[in-house]
């Protein structure tokens, strides 16, 4: 089986999604899994967890990098749990020296056409990475990037679940505008689409129903999400309790090696700054990012919908299967016949 060569860029600590997207990606064996890169805010502390989250899953050959933290403009706004329930007190995973910008620069380019660079936060690693190397765009097999808005959708109580400040792009938004505008090959995979990815309850009770330490460390960050949920909305004046476990990013990593989970399009996504109400400060901004479908050339794929209870169903299948899920004794059969 020949694998899918992957760079895993996240904001891993925020949310609890990205970590289940690197363990998901960790029991993968049709993936390949070069790295795991950081971005935004704290990106030691991310790398950390990163590399607790690999020690776990009994993956220590993939190299864990700390990347860019700070966006192009204004400062990173950390908020979520990061790394509660993951990281014991006081414990200090070790990860690589080499920084996260450098090593996706060099295995795009001493690879030319094998990597796919997967986005799970902001994408300022592959924006410096851009502005360094510029020949990246030319050489990236493909950019897979979780973020943005398409179609903002509103549930039955009002609420707009994918707003169009939406974080992962606008946390750095001169990133996400260098990068929309570069060229590179994109499959674009807003995050109206991914709320179309709650995990069903059989599939939870199939993660509490496991006693391995990948599927505990897993029911330990989906534990902690509803109540940090409901903060960071009423926070933001927004009244709500808890609504679902959305596999925002996981569903990413799938689409890396298995194109029949999301129905992608071919269409042109202009970036704009338009004044923008955002309900939930109760202000309007002149400097939010969005992207708007335009009757022009395609310039990505977009996807547009997903099949989201198999995407549930294949992450849990992942996350109950045995450390390394037959990786292993796959890799060794292929060893034996090369
Ligand atoms: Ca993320």
């Amino acid at each position: 089986m020949e694998q899918t060569r992957i760079i895993l860029d996240t904001d891993i600590g925020t949310y609890y999604d990205d970590i289940c997207a690197v363990l998901f990606a960790a029991q993968s064996p049709e993936l390949k899994v070069e790295g795991v890169t950081t971005c935004y805010g704290d990106t030691h502390l991310r790398a950390q967890i990163a590399q607790k989250a690999l020690e776990v899953a009994g993956r220590t050959d993939i190299p864990v990098f700390k990347g860019i933290g700070q966006p192009m403009r204004g400062h990173a706004l950390m908020f979520g749990f990061e790394g509660d329930g993951i990281l014991e007190p006081g414990e200090q995973p070790k990860y690589e020296d080499q920084h996260a910008v450098d090593f996706i620069i060099e295995t795009i380019m001493n690879n030319p056409g094998e990597i796919r660079v997967v986005t799970l936060g902001t994408v300022s690693n592959v924006a410096h990475a851009i502005l360094r190397e510029p020949k990246v765009v030319e050489n990236i097999k493909e950019l897979i990037i979780m973020a943005g808005v398409v179609i903002p959708i509103v549930d039955a109580k009002g609420v707009r679940r994918s707003p169009r400040e939406e974080y992962n792009f606008n946390n750095d938004a001169i990133a996400a505008e260098i990068v929309l505008k570069s060229g590179m090959p994109i499959s674009y995979v807003p995050c109206d689409v991914t709320l179309d990815t709650p995990l069903l309850d059989g599939d939870y009770q199939r993660i509490r129903d496991t006693d391995t330490p990948i599927a505990n460390l897993v029911q330990r960050v989906l534990d902690i999400w509803p109540p940090q949920e409901k903060l960071i909305y009423v926070s933001v004046g927004i009244p709500t309790e808890f609504t679902a476990l959305w596999l925002h990013d996981p569903l990413v990593v799938m689409h890396a090696f298995d194109q029949t989970l999301l129905g992608m399009w071919p269409l042109h996504i202009g970036v704009e700054y338009p004044p923008t109400v955002i309900e939930r400060d109760m202000v309007i901004a002149n400097d939010i990012l969005r992207t708007v479908p335009k009757k022009l050339p395609p310039n990505m794929d977009v996807a547009l919908d997903v099949d989201g209870p198999r995407v549930s169903s294949f992450f849990t299948d992942r996350i109950v299967a045995p450390q390394g899920n037959g990786l292993a004794s796959r890799q060794t059969a292929a060893g034996a016949t090369s």
